[in-house]
């Protein structure tokens, strides 16, 4: 994460309000270079593939059953940790001016505190509700259904952003969900067979669509407080942290407060899971920058990315034996990576409106 942070950081405005400018001072690039949008959109597609094997093998093959809610929480201090350091990082190691800059940010500005409660408390409905979702469903019911989050980003972008697609890479944002759907089917198939999922299938096909909205409008809510004003990416995420803390404590207390009086938060708590409570708070904080230097629509591309890497990690380590579907979805989701356009366009602002015309700048 460091090099990337690190990039992040200096790319960063500081929180002062002028644009253009890095954190030390001197002028900023105007925009991020492609190799650093791949590095980030490749680390991302790393992490989300090896975070998702391991939270449904965690959920569904070990033994003790962990509370998800607890993990929710544990991921949310974990990524506050790591932004707190990355912030003091910025700061040269001046813990007074770290805190200056918060207590600017969070007790000096209410109302912006206020705004990012909404993407934060949202974001904790869907880490709740995937959960729920893995925890009910068989693997291919749970993959293909959460994949209408692609779809589902791409129209609230264009509503709630005034995001303009071209025909060209609308259809590349249906070709990618066809072919991870596809690609699901044969990975999630081989998946359901061992893991013998017993719940209740009304409860997980709910969650898991209340998901799927949460993720698309948590998405796009965030990149516009994000794009919409020069409050710092590192301030914006302790603010979210903030409240996601909270409202993880909710549903630790609302869902398994009686379960972890009687047998400790930490309850089930194998070297693994921990693992997975690493990926989520990266894999979070990678999704941050992403949003940042690209958008969602991008982050959703390398999302569909790691779905396949991981089939291939299946193939290849766990002797997971594919068809022509896999190779067809396969083959569908790197067709439209191509249509939609590598991360060329700078996304990293808002659209303008020019001449009565919607543009990106
Ligand atoms: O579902 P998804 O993302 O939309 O979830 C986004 C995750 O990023 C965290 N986040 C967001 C903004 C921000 N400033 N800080 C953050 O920590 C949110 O808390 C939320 O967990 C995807 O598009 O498919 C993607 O999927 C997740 C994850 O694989 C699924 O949700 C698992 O069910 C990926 N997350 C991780 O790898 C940790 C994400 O990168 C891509």
């Amino acid at each position: 994460m460091a090099d990337s942070t690190k990039h992040a950081a200096a790319n960063s405005d500081s929180g002062s309000g002028e644009a253009g400018k890095a954190s030390d001072g001197s002028t900023k690039k105007e925009g991020a270079s492609v190799i650093f949008k791949l590095y980030c959109l490749a680390v991302l597609t790393v992490m989300a593939a090896s975070y998702t094997v391991l939270m449904r093998y965690t959920r569904t093959v070990e033994g003790v059953r962990y509370y998800s809610t607890t993990t929710v929480f544990v991921t949310e201090c974990a990524k506050m940790f790591f932004t707190l350091c990355i912030l003091l990082k910025e700061h040269k190691g001046s813990i007074r001016k770290v805190s200056q800059e918060l207590k600017g940010n969070i007790i000096g500005k209410p109302t912006e505190m206020l705004k990012m409660s909404v993407p934060s408390i949202v974001y904790a409905i869907q880490n709740n509700m995937t959960f729920i979702g893995l925890s009910n469903l068989d693997a291919a019911t749970y993959q293909v259904t959460y994949q209408m989050k692609i779809p589902c980003t791409a129209l609230l972008s264009v509503m709630m952003l005034g995001r303009s697609l071209g025909g060209m890479q609308w259809i590349a944002v249906f070709v990618l969900t066809g072919g991870v759907i596809l690609v699901q089917g044969i990975g999630g198939e081989a998946v359901s067979h061992t893991s013998g999922t017993d719940g209740n299938y009304v409860v997980g096909l709910t969650a898991l669509t209340i998901a799927v909205f949460c993720s698309g409008f948590a998405g796009v809510y965030f990149e516009k407080l994000l794009k919409g004003s020069d409050t710092s990416l590192w301030v914006r995420n302790v603010q979210m942290y903030s409240w996601g803390m909270l409202s993880a404590f909710m549903g630790v207390v609302m869902h398994d407060w009686q379960n972890v009086r009687e047998n400790g938060f930490l309850y089930g708590y194998t070297p693994l899971v921990w693992l997975v409570v690493l990926l989520g708070s990266g894999g979070g904080i990678y999704t941050s920058i992403v949003v940042k230097y690209t958008d969602n629509i991008m982050k959703g591309f390398a999302a569909a990315a790691a779905i396949v890497l991981s089939t291939i990690a299946s193939i290849m380590f766990m002797g997971l034996v594919v068809g022509w579907m896999f190779v067809l979805g396969a083959s569908l989701v790197i067709a439209a990576i191509f249509m939609y356009g590598l991360p060329k366009t700078n996304t990293e602002r808002l659209p303008t409106k020019k001449g009565g015309t919607t543009q990106n700048v």
